[in-house]
This record gives structure tokens, C-alpha cells and sequence, in this order.
């Protein structure tokens, strides 16, 4: 039997959060491997052997190595799910899906570039300018999201996973107006009803606790 595959993580990291998410609705145990990126522990030669990029998630499935958070959904449910309606192989739905997992990778990297100046360099704000990129990001998603109950369509996806994880990481350097966004309020409200929502939740809860730390130091 092939050894559980090993995720290495930290739960802030919304990447971490999908991969949980989805690993869950799989029925795939992992073995949680934690990486402690507050003292620079993704530097370490052997990670940097597994990934060059040093970060997290990355995926050791028996020696398969995956480093992006993105890869990793694909892979998963390319080799484990039962059905493939997180994925399905008709081609054109998977192009909507890739889409906006690459969509999710662009918001990630916004969000990216204000928490890592507040982690690390001392930084106390989120300048106008990074608020109104977000914003426009916000702006996207509501439009994608109309009409439909899952950012892909009327089914949920590996997409929404990714695209929770990072809203909601992005909601606290950048509060989303729920008002105004009625439709990423309602896409909010469906994905926070989840069983395993928790396995999202956990994770942003510790990242608003550092980033307000951070924030008031
Ligand atoms: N595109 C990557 C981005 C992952 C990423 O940047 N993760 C952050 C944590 S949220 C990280 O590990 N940063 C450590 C570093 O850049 O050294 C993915 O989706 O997995």
C-alpha cells in the first residue's frame, strides 16, 4: 500500500486551506507536515531541493512532488476523485475552472504583496492603491458570480476552493462590502455552510490574529 501522500503546510496559507478542503471531500487522509515560514524555515536546502519557490502547500505523493496550490487541486482530482464533477474532464468546462484558478493565482498574488511587507518589514498599512486593486478584483468576481451559485456555474468546483481561501484572506487587509457585493455575499453564505468549512475558517482566523498583531506593534 502507498504511504499517505504528505502536505506540507502552514494554515494561514489560503493555498494550504484548498488542498484541506478538497483532500477532505476526497476521503484522502494526509499527513500534515507543518512549515514554519515565520522563521524562514521554506529557505532550508532540503525544501528548497522539493521546492524551488519556496512555499507552501507542497504535495510529496509517494515521491510526486506538486508545489503549486492550483497543480495540486488538479492532481488530487485527477487521481483520486471518484467522480469528477470538482473537475469535470469535458474541455471546455475545464478551461471555465482553469481560468479561474488562474484568476484566484493573480488575486493570491495581490493579497501577497500587502501581507508580506505588514509580516515582515514592519509595515502598519494597505496603501490606497493596493485597496483599489483588490477592490477591482472584487469588482471581477461579483461579475463572474452573477447568476450563478458556484464560480464556475451551478456546480461547486476546485475553484471555489481556492477562490474562498483567498476572498476571504484578502477580506481582512481589504474588508469586502457585502452590500455591495451581494452576489460574492451570497457565494460567501453557501460556501460558509459547508460541513468542512471549518478547514478554511481555522486557518484565516490565525492569519487576522498575526496581521492585527502585526498591525498594532
Ligand atoms: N502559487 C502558489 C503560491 C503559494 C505561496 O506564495 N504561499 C505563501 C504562503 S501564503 C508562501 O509559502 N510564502 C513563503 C515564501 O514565499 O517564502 C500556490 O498557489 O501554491
Amino acid at each position: 500500500m502507498s504511504p499517505k501522500p504528505i502536505l506540507y503546510k502552514l494554515d494561514v496559507s489560503p493555498g494550504v486551506r484548498a488542498v484541506k478542503m478538497l483532500a477532505h471531500v476526497l476521503d484522502l487522509e494526509l499527513e500534515l507536515r507543518n512549515v514554519d515560514l515565520f522563521n524562514k524555515k521554506q529557505f532550508n536546502p532540503e525544501y528548497l531541493k522539493m521546492n524551488p519557490c519556496h512555499t507552501v502547500p507542497v504535495l510529496d505523493d509517494d515521491g510526486v512532488v506538486i508545489w503549486d496550490s492550483h497543480a495540486i487541486l488538479i492532481y488530487l482530482m485527477d487521481k483520486y476523485a471518484k467522480n469528477d464533477s470538482m473537475y469535470p474532464r469535458d474541455s471546455v468546462k475545464r478551461a471555465n475552472i482553469n481560468q479561474l484558478l488562474f484568476c484566484d493565482a493573480a488575486i493570491f498574488a495581490k493579497v501577497i504583496a500587502i501581507m508580506k511587507p505588514i509580516y515582515f518589514e514592519g509595515v502598519k498599512e494597505v496603501t490606497d492603491k493596493q485597496k483599489a486593486n483588490l477592490e477591482d478584483s472584487y469588482e471581477s468576481i461579483e461579475r463572474i458570480l452573477d447568476g450563478k451559485k458556484f464560480i464556475a456555474g451551478n456546480d461547486m468546483s476546485i475553484a471555489d476552493f481556492s477562490l474562498v481561501a483567498t476572498l476571504t484572506s484578502a477580506n481582512i487587509a481589504v474588508p469586502i462590502d457585502l452590500k455591495k457585493y451581494t452576489n460574492i455575499a451570497a457565494w460567501l453564505k453557501t460556501m460558509e455552510s459547508l460541513p468542512y468549512y471549518e478547514l478554511n475558517a481555522e486557518g484565516m482566523r490565525i492569519h487576522e490574529e498575526i496581521l492585527k498583531k502585526c498591525m498594532s506593534q
